[in-house]
């Protein structure tokens, strides 16, 4: 039975391709400094997105068309999986991602959950043996329930607490059941509505104490993945406790976490939290705390989480220039937390987005390296700074000038000259490097 009948796997066909089922700049075996496009991006498929999401939105019915719309209940979850692994190996892609709620229905009481999710992750480990595409990381939803009206770990309520205790603890089960590589923790509704009727001091607390619980126990099960939050500023809560990396860093280090999570970003949380996806990059690499990606885009016309699928050349490749300086996503991966818009509403356009993200990121990872290989934003930066390099300003970084040292120096400057910051400049140089990519395709 195939769910997808009308596409065959998705080859690379080069630049000069017009067909939309082929890739024009990702070629999986194309070495990049050593490395394949493969190891290097480590895409993944979100499965929310792709099998579960039905394209409504606050104002409209779901639109999707889905040849596994016909059925219901566990059928309905098994039929999603056979579609999953036809999905993943026509795409070559090498890793997906899920939150239990997506793969399985939730049953009447928590042990019928247990059980629907019993069936379908033993089928997941079934088809896993016959596919290259392993598992991202999963996750718990512990957000969309009404349980979770006022939050999950956070919640003023400790039967929520408790509950939600439960979810992750079963997700760091099938997640080793999976030989999942990372698990997330995006919390969805780990934050507050008003801060009149919120204990900050104690919520913040109890979310502390739930990463150390779950930290300990992932421990005591032998799952060896990377744990990861995934920060976003509001939505659906209107503060949100990991706002951004910084913000999330902070939190880490004061409960003593540092060490245990690494950050999962998304391009499109970092736009609502008002930065840009680099920034939250770059901030997470300087620190040792880049962990994996979500890969998507928001809409600069609309104040969302829209979840677009990444198409912007200039954002994909400034991106993956961090990700190179970090020497790579280690057990990270590329995962597209991205939906097609509602109004793209065929199976087939499924794959086309893909495509689309995969081919861009392509794009961004060959430009970024040829930056890093001619030493283009380096160069600039270090010429820029090497103030610090000589002088007083080695003092200053060497730890060896004082407020007396300093006044002194000041005391006995003439006129001080600033160097241009040349941003224009730098920017036109990105567009030539961008043009010329493959200009002798
Ligand atoms: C929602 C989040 C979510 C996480 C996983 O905005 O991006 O999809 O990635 O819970
Ligand atoms: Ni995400
Ligand atoms: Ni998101």
């Amino acid at each position: 039975m195939s769910y997808f009948e009308n596409v065959n796997k998705i080859a690379y066909e080069g630049p000069k391709s017009n067909n939309p089922l082929a890739f024009k700049f990702y070629n999986p075996t194309e070495q990049v400094n050593g490395k394949s496009m493969e190891e290097i991006l480590r895409f993944g498929v979100a499965y929310w997105h792709t099998f579960t999401e039905d394209l409504s939105d606050p104002f409209g019915a779901g639109t999707a068309i889905r040849p596994w719309n016909g059925f219901t209940g566990m059928d309905l979850a098994k039929a999603r999986v056979e579609a999953a692994f036809e999905f993943f190996e026509k795409l070559n892609v090498p890793y997906f991602c899920f939150h239990d709620v997506d793969i399985a229905p939730e049953g009447s009481t928590l042990k019928e959950t247990y059980s629907n999710l019993d069936q379908i992750v033993a089928m997941i480990k079934d088809y896993m043996k016959n596919s290259n595409t392993k598992l991202l990381w999963n996750t718990a939803n512990n957000f969309t329930n009404p349980r979770f009206v006022s939050g999950a770990a956070s919640s003023n309520n400790a039967d929520v607490f408790a509950y939600s205790a439960a979810k992750v603890k079963k997700g760091l089960e099938i997640g080793k059941e999976l030989g999942g590589e990372n698990y997330v923790f995006w919390g969805g509704r780990e934050g507050y509505e008003s801060l009149l009727n919120t204990d900050l001091k104690l919520e913040m607390d109890n979310l502390g104490r739930f990463f150390h619980m779950a930290s300990e126990y992932a421990k005591e099960i032998g799952f060896d993945a990377q744990f990861l939050i995934e920060p976003k500023p509001k939505e659906p809560t209107t503060h949100q406790y990991d706002f951004d990396v910084a913000t999330g860093y902070a939190f880490l280090q004061h409960y003593g976490l540092e060490n245990t999570f690494k950050f999962n970003i998304e391009a499109n949380h970092a736009t609502l939290a008002g930065h840009t996806f680099e920034h939250e990059l770059r901030y997470a690499r300087i620190h040792g705390m880049l962990g994996s990606v979500d890969a998507n885009q928001g809409d600069p016309l609309l104040g969302w989480d829209t979840d677009e699928f990444p198409t912007d050349l200039y954002s994909t490749t400034l991106a993956m220039y961090e990700i190179l300086k970090n020497g790579g996503l280690g057990r990270g991966g590329l995962n597209f937390d991205a939906k097609v818009r509602r109004g793209s509403f065929e199976a087939e356009d499924l794959f086309q987005a893909h495509i689309a993200g995969m081919d861009t990121f392509a794009i961004g990872l060959k430009v970024a390296q040829k930056l890093i290989d001619d030493n283009v934003l380096d160069g600039f930066v270090e010429n820029r700074y090497n103030s610090y390099s000589e002088g007083i300003g080695l003092d200053i970084v060497e730890g060896k000038a004082d407020f007396h040292a300093l006044e002194k120096h000041a005391l006995n400057l003439g006129e001080i000259n600033n160097k241009s910051g040349r941003v224009e400049t730098i920017k036109a140089t990105i567009n030539q490097y961008l043009m010329n990519a493959y200009a002798d395709k």
